[in-house]
C-alpha cells in the first residue's frame, strides 16, 4: 500500500509538493495535466516534465487523478472512436511516463455536486455538504455558478469550462438514454481501452459516481454493490477495477462498505480507495467531516481493515477534509485537514498490520 496525497499543477494548488513532502508516510501525488481539454492527448514531454517537477521535491508520480472521459464517449456519440484513440495514445504516453494507475470517471454532465462549499461545523471549520431538497430546487444553469463562487477561485476537478458550457443542453440530451444504453457505452468504452491497459500494465481505477443516486435525471453506474458488480464483469481484465470513495459511496447509508471492500479487494479489482468520512442528515442529505471514526457515519477502523485483510497493495488517499486553521484553499482540498487524515489512516493500517 502506498499514501498518496491529491495534488494539482500549474500554481493551481495552495498546498506546495513541499508541503506534501513534510507528511509523514505520503511517497507520492496523484495528479493531471488539468489544462489539456478533454479529449486532447496528453503529450509524453508535458508527462515527463510534471513528473520530474515532483521527483524533484522527492514525490513519485504513479497515479492520474483524473484522465477525463470526453462526454461524446459517454453519450456513444459516433465520434467517441476518435477521442477513444486518443485516450489510448495518452494511455500509453502515461505508461512511458512510468504511470501505474489511472483513475477516471464515467459521471454525465458534472463531475460530483455539492449545495455548500464552505457549511460551519460546531467546531468552526468548514466542510462541503449535500441537501437533496436544494438540488431539486436549483436551476441547472445557474448551478455551475453557484458551485464555481465557492471555489476560492481555484478549478474544481469535474467542472472544467468545456463542460459547464454544455450542461444545460446535455442533461436534456441525457433523459433520452436508457440506463441500458449508458451501460452500452462504458461497456464499449472498456472493450477499446482495456487490451491496453493490459499492454502497458495501467490499473484502472474508476470513480463512484458523486452523490450515487440520480439527479436531473442523469443516469448513473457506480452507485451500490449490484451496480459495481455489473460494471466488473462488462470487461474481466483484473486491470479493470475501482478507486473506491469511502465518502461517495458512503453518502448512501445503505452501502455496507467493509462488505464491499472484502469483495471487490478480495477480487484484486480496487485499485485506489478514497477514505473520507461523512455524517449523514437526512436520507440523502450529508455533510463531510474530518476521517476519524468518531467523527462521521463511517466506521474508518473496518474499512481499513477490511483493505489490509484482504491484501490491497494499491494506493490510498486521504479525500475531501475540513478547512481548518484559517486555511483557505480549494474546497475539500486544503493541507491540514488531509495531513491529520493521512497519518490516522496510516495509524489504523500500522496498528491492523501489526496485530494481524
Ligand atoms: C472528487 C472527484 O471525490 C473526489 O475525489 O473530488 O472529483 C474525483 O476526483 C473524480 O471524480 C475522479 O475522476
Ligand atoms: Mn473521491
Amino acid at each position: 500500500m502506498k499514501m498518496i496525497f491529491r495534488w494539482f499543477p500549474n500554481g493551481d494548488d495552495s498546498v506546495t509538493l513541499k508541503d506534501i513532502r513534510h507528511i509523514p508516510g505520503v511517497s507520492g501525488v496523484a495528479t493531471a495535466l488539468s489544462h489539456i481539454p478533454v479529449g486532447e492527448v496528453w503529450p509524453l514531454e508535458q508527462i515527463l516534465s510534471l513528473r520530474e517537477e515532483i521527483a524533484a521535491a522527492g514525490l513519485e508520480m504513479e497515479v492520474i487523478e483524473s484522465v477525463n472521459i470526453h462526454e461524446d464517449i459517454k453519450k456513444g456519440l459516433p465520434s467517441r472512436d476518435e477521442y477513444i484513440s486518443n485516450y489510448i495514445t495518452t494511455v500509453k504516453n502515461l505508461h512511458d511516463g512510468g504511470i501505474k494507475c489511472i483513475c477516471y470517471n464515467f459521471m454525465p454532465v458534472m463531475d460530483w455536486l455539492r449545495t455548500n462549499l464552505s457549511q460551519s461545523l460546531s467546531d468552526g471549520s468548514t466542510v462541503m455538504s449535500y441537501h437533496h431538497d436544494e438540488v431539486l430546487r436549483m436551476d441547472p444553469s445557474k448551478m455551475a455558478d453557484s458551485m464555481l463562487k465557492g471555489a476560492n477561485c481555484y478549478s474544481l476537478p469535474g467542472w472544467e469550462p468545456e463542460r459547464i458550457s454544455a450542461m444545460v443542453k446535455d442533461i436534456e440530451f441525457y433523459k433520452n438514454l436508457s440506463p441500458e444504453q449508458y451501460f452500452d457505452n462504458i461497456r464499449y468504452f472498456l472493450d477499446a481501452v482495456m487490451p491496453f491497459a493490459e499492454e502497458y500494465d495501467i490499473n484502472f481505477a474508476i470513480h463512484p459516481d458523486d452523490p450515487p443516486w440520480p439527479i436531473f435525471g442523469l443516469p448513473k453506474l457506480i452507485t451500490e454493490v449490484d451496480t459495481i458488480r455489473r460494471f466488473l464483469s462488462l470487461h474481466s481484465s483484473s486491470r479493470n477495477g475501482l478507486a473506491f470513495c469511502t465518502g461517495s459511496l458512503g453518502a448512501n447509508a445503505a452501502n455496507d462498505l467493509p462488505a464491499m471492500i472484502r469483495e471487490f479487494s478480495g477480487q484484486g479489482r480496487i485499485h485506489f480507495a478514497h477514505l473520507r468520512n461523512v455524517k449523514h442528515s437526512g436520507e440523502r442529505d450529508f455533510h463531510e467531516t474530518a476521517h476519524l471514526s468518531q467523527c462521521g457515519d463511517l466506521d474508518m477502523f473496518e474499512i481499513v481493515k477490511a483493505l489490509s485483510d484482504t491484501g490491497f497493495d494499491g494506493y490510498i488517499r486521504p479525500d475531501h477534509g475540513r478547512m481548518i486553521w484559517g486555511e483557505t484553499g480549494r474546497p475539500g482540498y486544503g493541507l491540514y485537514d488531509r495531513a491529520l487524515g493521512s497519518n490516522y489512516l496510516l495509524g489504523l493500517w500500522e496498528a491492523i498490520r501489526k496485530m494481524s
